[in-house]
């Protein structure tokens, strides 16, 4: 199977809105036109800068014939990384990616290190990630602890964002592996989320953890170093 993306018209500029448009087709080009809802959507799009600085998380429309559409914008020129996560009818879930050029002033450009805390503070929430192991080829369960920022208190009342107490992505620092994180208990509502996952070799791994309270989606990043 194939995932390819396209902008109209033509190219990508930073700081422009741009239709991005995703073909899925089999491997002998055909569309593949039946897909099905998997975190209650049919396709999940993953778009992360060549540093992993830049994340966003986003669902196109189903225009039929194995082709999605979204308005997107970048925020600088340089080289973007797009996931596509989906289920083809009857078959098992895939993510395909490709590399593609946006034109523009490019960012800074930073090297992925493994952060010294794994306390982060976003949207007004203090968010403490603890990880039961980092070895690669082993199951870890990411615990993500998440409390009001000003008064340090649990928050027990997260909604489900896609069906689940959170969201998950995990890449490597080169963006090479792909990791599928599930929840150990979609139904959590706080203060903690856990998720299990299988770092695969040893390395530097960035995650974004998405979480929704008062309708508000919040997203909190972290890099990891795994042995
Ligand atoms: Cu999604």
């Amino acid at each position: 199977m194939k995932a390819s993306f396209s902008f109209a018209p033509g190219s990508a500029k930073a700081g422009e809105s741009v239709k991005l448009t995703v073909q899925i087709a089999d491997s002998e080009g055909k569309p593949v036109s039946d897909f099905e809802v998997n975190h209650e959507k049919l396709l999940h799009l993953i778009i992360v800068s060549r540093d992993l600085s830049f994340f966003k998380h986003i669902h196109p429309e189903y225009e039929g014939n194995g082709q999605f559409a979204i308005d997107t914008s970048f925020p600088a020129g340089g080289d973007y990384n797009i996931f596509a996560d989906f289920v083809p009818k009857g078959g098992t879930a895939a993510t395909l990616s490709e590399w593609v050029k946006v034109e523009g002033e490019a960012g800074q450009q930073a090297v992925v290190q493994a952060d010294r805390t794994l306390v982060q503070v976003t949207a007004g929430k203090e968010v403490e990630l603890t990880l039961s192991g980092a070895k690669a080829g082993e199951e870890v369960t990411l615990t993500f602890d998440i409390r009001d920022a000003q008064s340090k208190e649990g928050i027990a009342n997260l909604e489900p964002y896609l069906g689940a107490v959170g969201h998950v992505v995990i890449l490597s620092a080169d963006a090479k592996q792909y990791l599928h994180v599930h929840p150990t208990d979609e139904r959590a509502t706080g203060p903690k989320a856990q998720f299990a996952t299988v770092f695969p070799k040893s390395g530097v791994y960035k995650m974004w953890g998405q979480f929704q309270h008062n309708g508000q989606l919040f997203t909190v990043p972290f890099a990891v170093e795994v042995k």
